[in-house]
């Protein structure tokens, strides 16, 4: 492929950002705090910006509702903060499990208090949605049980779909709803909407608006995320992505820092179903769901960022049509060769050359580091939060 083409598909290729990726989390061991991270949404909001301003290709930031806006702030207001920052808001994501409310599930729960009280939240999010423009409701819920005969899984079902389908309802047009899976925790013995499938029959389920969302963490080890990649987009159902690696369970470590073979296959389905299908994946939403305990917040997400467009180039550079003669051919070596001689490419070259062309650094990384802005913020931000007699971070983590 000409490098002309990799250029525009890198045009093409934008990631979102979290807002909680800046702020301090933790483990439910604890939290290691650091200076800079981000207290409030401005500071969210002002390194979200920096993120974009030396990687040129994450203008937009998802916010969790419960985190980043309060009861009564003008939501426009969070929308223009982040146009002073460079960015815009992105998806918006409704906390739908940590109210005490919610000990028994949210729109699953059996109480009937909890499931309006799910209700009012996420029809609260949507119209933050529609006041900031964001054109994203991403749906991530907790609901599950923790012991066998705790609640009725076929009536929890019902409970989701009904709830599923009138929050689709009230979304504007233009809108979509992002439906996210997980096997198991902190539900332990069944979680309401556990895989790709449950999420797919419940975004049908709900309205044309909805699709699948798939973070990367949240699958059993063994599983093959790119074939689930593959089907979705063969059934036009693959709505986004939430990015993170794992070794272990939900680990949420930067996107391909352990295996970034397997970020390269999906990217490669991706560019496959586009090339050779005909699928349209430019309303793919590229999203980072990390957790940053030990790695300075900022330099996490300019990695993440770096690895992912790297991962995506190399996924680019796939010969399609060589690797459609291996397969008529029923070469399985050559076939094979086609994904390893892309991935083993050095992409790197190209991806200075395409930052200069943009007019940014060739070496973000080195840029930011240079700049001072971790210590700059960092001194900031801890009078800051003296003042308030405040500390960092989310509080749920
Ligand atoms: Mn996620």
């Amino acid at each position: 492929m000409e490098k002309e083409r990799i250029f525009e598909l890198l045009d093409g290729f934008k990631i979102e950002t979290p807002s909680w990726g800046y702020s301090d989390t933790g483990t439910r061991f604890g939290k290691f705090h650091q200076a800079a991270a981000a207290s409030t949404i401005k500071e969210k909001l002002a390194d979200a910006g920096t993120v974009n301003r030396y990687t040129g290709c994450c203008p937009t930031v998802a916010v969790h509702v419960l985190w980043d806006f309060s009861v009564g702030v003008d939501a426009t207001a969070t929308a223009k903060l982040a146009e002073q920052f460079g960015v815009r808001i992105g998806s918006i994501n409704p906390n739908l499990f940590q109210d005490q409310l919610y000990k028994f599930g949210s729109a699953c729960s059996p109480e009937e208090r909890a499931r309006q009280h799910a209700n009012r939240h996420v029809i609260d999010s949507i119209n933050i949605g529609k006041a900031v423009g964001s054109k994203l409701l991403s749906i991530w819920m907790a609901d599950g049980t923790n012991y066998p005969g705790q609640d009725d899984i076929g009536a929890r079902k019902q409970r989701m779909h009904g709830a599923l389908r009138q929050w689709h309802d009230a979304m504007p047009a233009g809108m979509t709803m992002l439906v996210e899976y997980k096997p198991f925790e902190p539900a332990f013995y069944h979680t309401d909407i556990a895989d790709w499938g449950m999420a797919y029959l419940y975004a049908q389920a709900a309205g044309p608006n909805a699709k699948v969302l798939v973070d990367t963490g949240h699958h059993y080890q063994a599983q093959n995320i790119e074939q689930i990649v593959a089907w979705l987009l063969d059934e036009e159902m693959l709505g986004g992505f939430h990015f993170n690696d794992r070794k272990y369970a939900d680990d949420d470590l930067t996107m391909g820092s352990i295996d970034p073979y397997a970020v390269f296959r999906i990217f490669h389905e991706i560019r496959n179903a586009a090339e050779l299908h005909g699928r349209d994946v430019s309303q793919i939403a590229y999203m980072v769901d990390q957790s940053h305990n030990l790695k300075p917040k900022i330099e996490a997400m300019i990695q993440t960022v770096m690895m992912a467009q790297e991962l995506y180039a190399k996924a680019c550079l796939v010969d399609r049509k060589k690797l459609l003669d291996a397969q008529s051919r029923m070469d399985i070596v050559d076939g094979e060769s086609c994904l390893r001689n892309a991935f083993f490419t050095d992409v790197r070259p190209w991806l200075v050359e395409w930052r200069k062309k943009h007019g940014l650094d060739g070496d973000p990384m080195a840029v930011y580091r240079a700049s001072g802005y971790e210590a700059k913020v960092g001194r900031e931000r801890e009078e800051a939060r003296a003042a308030r007699g405040a500390q960092a971070g989310n509080s749920y983590a």
